[in-house]
């Protein structure tokens, strides 16, 4: 395992020698209360020194199980091989020219790569950005761009960035959008089929959310103005939300009916999260532009938006851009990323992650009533959790549960609009010990609630 970690060999072990955090960490904290904006959080107060494979090690000399991934950033873990290898290369040839005056071969290579591994085989054009953001307000510039209308519609529960347009997008006001207003006008929010919510049950939702989302639509927006439909395949900052099946097949059918542009946000979900190289292949769905960020580059930030080359090129020469999108460093490591997701067959893990986890899960769903539900794709598992002998969400038990967990060195997220959501986003290359003891630290948690 160690061989998957650029620095020096770090054991694949959790160790827990001081309180979490310990005295080291709580001094670097009070450093940050005093020069980092209060607005900038932190799940785990942890000062991290060295991170590969599944394990995070503090300055306190603990190391933690990673459940997180840097929310689902280090799927090929931190410092993987190929990654370092090919960033330090590329550092010591030049670090940044800028795209837009003169461009390098790296940055092609990335757009190859995407037109490659995205579903579809028409022909494929893409352009890199720093972030998932700004990827999808490109996404939608280009979808504006081609269609020459403006409304974007987007779902319940979905998130797309902090920015000002993607805060308009995204669906949850605390923390995301409160106080940050005005927000971008035409953005339209329809239903989402939420199958553990649905009111009528999970057996209607598909049908029922499509035609409600669809009847929306065409009623209140009119489908002749919609320039782009754009949702995650799988919600991430939503919950960890499949929708139901069939409903992704239908908003795709009318949106392909109707010229609108349907966009997958792919950001949290792709690059083998959830066991495929991204979720939207689940149901055969081949969006007409997908964006991606995060597992793309190993940690390094890039975003893409690949789709369609006649909307990709709708946009004017100049229209799209900026400084450091495709930084080359940030293309190295995704060149090195995308490497080791197809040595290492990261698909294949993330399907054995689903197996082990989901088994542990419903085993632990069966003794511990506030497991609502156990849900999720490949190592992007969730479980929501209520207030027992109901559906109500139940945000103290999750946060509680997060807490307990950390305590024992192992990281793990909360998610959802309800915050009642505990997520597992856990490397795709950690070893199966480390998630196995992982899996043990939350069922023990349970006793403490
Ligand atoms: N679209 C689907 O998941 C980022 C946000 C964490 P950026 N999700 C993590 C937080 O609290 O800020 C995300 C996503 C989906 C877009 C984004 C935005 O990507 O790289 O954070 O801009």
């Amino acid at each position: 395992m160690t061989e998957l970690s650029g620095g020096p060999a770090l054991p694949q072990e959790r160790r827990v020698v001081t309180a979490i955090p310990g005295p080291k960490s709580q001094e670097l904290w009070a450093r940050k209360q005093e020069t980092v904006a209060a607005g900038v959080g932190a799940v785990l107060p942890v000062f991290v020194k060295r991170a590969g494979g599944g394990v995070l090690e503090d300055v306190d000399g603990n190391s933690l199980i990673d459940f997180g991934s840097g929310i689902a950033v280090t799927s090929v873990g931190n410092s993987a091989e190929a990654v370092v290898r090919r960033a330090v290369a590329q550092l010591a040839d030049f670090t940044h020219t800028c795209a837009m005056v003169t461009p390098y071969e790296t940055y092609v290579e990335v757009c190859e790569q995407l037109a490659e591994l995205t579903p579809g085989d028409h022909a494929k054009k893409s352009a890199l950005f720093n972030s998932g953001a700004e990827a999808v307000e490109n996404a939608v510039k280009i979808a504006r761009a081609y269609t020459k209308r403006q409304a974007v519609v987007v779902f319940d529960h979905g998130y797309h960035g902090r920015t000002n347009l993607t805060m308009a997008l995204t669906a949850k006001n605390m923390p995301y959008k409160h106080g940050f207003g005005p927000f971008a006008p035409e953005v339209y929010r329809v239903p989402l089929a939420y199958p553990y919510r649905w009111l009528t049950g999970p057996e209607n939702c598909a049908q029922e959310a499509a035609d409600q989302a669809i009847t929306q639509i065409t009623k209140q927006i009119g489908a002749e103005n919609v320039a782009a439909i754009i949702i995650e395949p799988v919600l991430g900052e939503g919950g960890f939300i499949e929708p139901a099946k069939g409903f992704l097949p239908a908003i795709a059918n009318f949106a392909k009916e109707n010229g609108i542009v349907f966009v997958a946000d792919e950001i949290q979900s792709g690059f083998c999260r959830t066991g495929q190289w991204f979720a939207c292949e689940d149901e055969g769905i081949v969006p007409d532009l997908i964006t991606t960020a995060k597992g793309i580059a190993g940690g390094l930030p890039l975003a893409a938006v690949t789709g369609r080359a006649e909307m990709m090129d709708a946009a004017h020469a100049g229209g799209l851009g900026g400084t450091y999108g495709g930084n080359p460093v940030a293309c190295a490591a995704a060149l090195g990323s995308i490497e080791t997701m197809r040595e290492l067959d990261l698909n294949a893990k993330a399907k054995r992650i689903e197996e082990v986890m989901k088994g542990r899960l419903t085993a632990m769903q069966e003794k511990f009533d506030v497991i609502g539900e156990v849900r999720g794709r490949g190592a992007m598992i969730a479980i929501e959790l209520v207030k027992s002998g109901s559906k109500d969400p139940n945000p103290e038990a999750t946060s509680a549960l997060a807490k307990a967990c950390h305590q024992e060195g192992l990281l793990v997220l909360t998610t959802g609009t309800f915050g009642n959501v505990l997520r597992f986003l856990p490397p795709l290359v950690i070893g199966e010990d480390l998630l196995n003891e992982g899996l043990d630290i939350l069922e023990t948690a349970f006793g403490t609630l």
